[in-house]
């Protein structure tokens, strides 16, 4: 087979996570920089959207979407693959990249956004990439033009001055249990990163580790962290294993813990919001359909509902659903543990789908 094409950049969370399982699966791929002209040129024509990363296959078959791109690539080269034959390691990453897909991206947009060091490397950065030609003062000005709309996202993620404190308790508190935990392993299952380091990735390197003030601060918190994502970013010739007979790290056990707690009450009312809104007549799905209240490291605070979570979700979700017998009593022992029980037993009300890369009621 040929190369694959990815397009994407350094600053973008999503295009960290697939471009880390390209390197790891070993597929040879090539990356562009997703300038003004190549969203223009390639991006919109191909996926109707404007929003990286996309993929466009060897054989050109355009694909957007962090998880799709996973999926997509997933079927063609299986070896080794990143979802865990373990029904409950599978569970587990599939949760975890949750969590890293839709959680992690509050303290992320937090830490690039609201500090003065890394708003301006990220301003520089979104310039340099959409000009790449222009001259560096153009940059600035540039940079500030795009970047709007990515600052502006602060406020649908729930990011205040009120809920700074608690957005930054809760991710100190997630460094200090994920680096307990990689002290042990050298990935979330074991010796080989399964689909939940991937997503845990997206936020942990573009903007938590390589925007200038949170990567200070993560190697001070969490070296064990710098290193797992210096591990994620260029995979070595071990592919190693996920644990024997299914095993999970007890480590993990807190991050679920803080997952459900924080995450667990904005799934549940996702679902029930969605539901509401789909008993009315509406053209087409937005992205955001309303505001509900969330509490993230003690703090309350406003956010925008997302529909797309519940699209996550439901891949956990039907995971767990197939499961039996012994598999199912043990999924059932670590999601009593954790918090997560009730929650993936609740029917999700109205379910959704992905077609033509739109999200839309099922
Ligand atoms: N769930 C999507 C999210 C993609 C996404 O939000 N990408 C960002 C860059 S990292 C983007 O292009 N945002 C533009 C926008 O939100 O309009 C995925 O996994 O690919």
């Amino acid at each position: 087979m040929g190369r694959q094409q990815l397009l994407g950049a350094e600053v973008s969370y999503y295009t960290g996570k697939v471009r880390a399982y390209l390197r790891y699966k070993r597929i040879d791929f090539e990356e562009t920089v997703a300038s003004r002209e190549v969203y223009q040129q390639i991006i919109l024509p191909r996926t109707g959207i404007a929003m990286i990363p996309v993929l466009i296959s060897d054989d050109d078959i355009a694909v957007q979407d962090s998880t799709d791109i996973i999926d997509f690539l997933e079927a063609r080269y299986p070896q080794p693959p990143v979802y865990p034959e373990g029904p409950v390691q599978r569970l587990v990453a599939l949760l975890l990249e949750i969590y890293g897909d839709e959680w992690l991206v509050i303290p992320a947009m937090h830490y690039r956004w609201s500090f003065t060091e890394n708003r301006a490397f990220a301003i520089e950065e979104f310039g340099r990439l959409s000009v790449p030609d222009a001259e560096p003062e153009a940059h600035r000005e540039i940079g500030e033009k795009v970047a709007r709309p990515f600052a502006g996202a602060l406020p649908p993620l729930g990011v205040s001055g009120h809920t700074a404190p608690g957005i930054e308790r809760s991710y100190l508190a997630f460094l200090k249990d994920f680096e307990k935990h990689l002290e042990e392993h050298p990935f979330l299952l074991g010796t080989r990163p399964s689909i939940g380091d991937f997503g845990l990735y997206g936020p942990l390197y573009a903007h938590l580790y390589r925007d200038p003030y949170s990567g200070r601060l993560m190697k001070k918190e969490a070296p064990s962290v710098a290193t797992w994502v210096e591990r994620m970013r260029d995979p070595g010739p071990d592919q190693g294993d996920f644990l024997a007979e299914d095993h999970l790290a007890e480590t993990l056990q807190p991050i679920l813990q803080r997952m459900f707690e924080e995450q667990g009450p904005v799934l549940a009312d996702t679902m029930q919001r969605l539901a509401e809104w789909a008993r009315e007549e509406h053209e087409r799905l937005p992205r955001a359909i309303g505001m509900h209240d969330f509490s993230i490291g003690g703090e309350r605070g406003q956010r925008a509902v997302f529909p797309y979570s519940i699209w996550m979700w439901q891949r956990a979700y039907d995971h767990y659903h197939t499961l039996s017998g012994k598999a199912r009593e043990r999924a059932d022992a670590l999601l009593k543990a954790v918090g997560g029980y009730e929650l993936i037993n609740q029917p999700i009300p109205q379910r959704v789908k992905r077609e033509n890369n739109r999200l839309m009621l099922a």
